[in-house]
């Protein structure tokens, strides 16, 4: 069945990155539609909500996988009967891959403008995205070399360096611990996102924050590519973003780590980089500075909205208190 399928696959990192899982998770529930034998709207509506959950409990992180299932469901709700209930998820999940597959092109474009001819990009984990700006760039006839992180434990540079050599593109790659003995030599650090919060911090692969810690103190630029559905909406009241601790296994193999019984591996699969570490977001809607996320999110995921008229509601009624 294709939901339990594409649920393996993204919580094996088959499917990997945050664009390509939330892709991947409306194809799916498309497809689901497409060939559920439901006996009526009812039954429909609870088989979607079933795959619509073991797809968003396949990894916690990126945001754009809930956002992109609740983008499809909520083609259920004004559905009178099963077929106009099937016709609106298949239509809004192509619609969502659709816009999505567009936005990748249209931030290409706009990151791009932010490479200059005979800049040196630094980039980490292997984001769609980013990789699509430094391409674009490179495409335009601009003369750019790129230093890739090798993303340690499950080596994520390996595809980013594969991508960058294939595009023609003089890649240097490095282990992630040796960002900061290269930061001097880099004019502008690019990299994806998987949840970017209410107050603008950007949770993406784990060394992110020390990628851009080092950026910060070198005064090195840093530039953050996310499509407007990486947007977290439920930050706004004040929910945070959960950080996906995957095996031990993947950082020390077990018959090792059988024999340490003093020691404790930890694998948490992202970090948080604070706003103030960030120079620009680039979104399909234009670039803007972190601190303006909340206009995203209040503008462009517009299917919130309830959520956030009663949240402002909760901070009228606070403020008239407190008068
Ligand atoms: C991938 C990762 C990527 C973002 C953005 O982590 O951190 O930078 O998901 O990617 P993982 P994209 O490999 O654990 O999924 O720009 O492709 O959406």
């Amino acid at each position: 069945m294709v939901v339990t399928e594409t649920a393996e696959k993204i919580k094996s990192m088959e499917i990997r990155g945050a664009g390509r899982i939330a892709r991947a998770a409306a194809g799916a529930l498309r497809d689901h539609a497409r060939t559920l034998k439901s006996p009526d709207l009812e039954a429909f509506r609870q088989e979607m909500e079933r795959a619509a959950e073991t797809l968003v409990a396949t990894r916690p992180t990126a945001v754009s996988l809930p956002n992109a299932v609740h983008l499809v469901m909520s083609g259920l709700d004004r559905a009178e009967t099963l077929e106009e209930a099937r016709a609106a998820v298949i239509r809004r999940a192509e619609a969502f891959i659709d816009s999505s597959q567009n936005a990748v092109g249209r931030i290409a474009e706009f990151g791009a403008r932010h490479i200059r001819d005979g800049d040196t990009v630094l980039t980490h984990c292997n984001s769609e995205v980013a990789l699509a700006c430094i391409i674009e760039a490179h495409r335009s006839g601009k003369e750019i070399e790129v230093f890739a992180t090798e993303v340690r434990p499950r080596n994520q540079g390996l595809i980013t360096i594969r991508t960058l050599n294939d595009a023609g593109i003089r890649t240097n790659f490095i282990v992630d611990s040796a960002v900061r003995s290269f930061i001097n030599k880099i004019d502008l650090v690019i990299v994806g996102a998987d949840a970017v919060t209410v107050n603008g911090a950007v949770v993406n692969k784990i060394g992110t924050s020390q990628v851009a810690h080092s950026a910060h103190e070198a005064r090195v630029s840093m530039l953050v590519a996310a499509e407007t559905y990486k947007f977290a909406p439920r930050t706004v009241i004040g929910e945070l973003v959960e950080i996906e601790e995957r095996p031990p296994g993947e950082v020390l193999p077990d018959e090792i780590a059988h024999t340490l019984l003093n020691v404790t591996v930890r694998n948490p699969a992202f970090d948080v980089t604070p706003p103030e570490y960030i120079d620009l977001i680039v979104t399909e809607r234009g670039a803007i500075p972190p601190q303006m996320a909340y206009v995203i999110i209040r503008e462009h995921l517009g299917w919130e909205i309830e959520e956030f008229n009663n949240v402002n509601n909760m901070f009228a009624i606070n403020t008239a208190h407190e008068d």
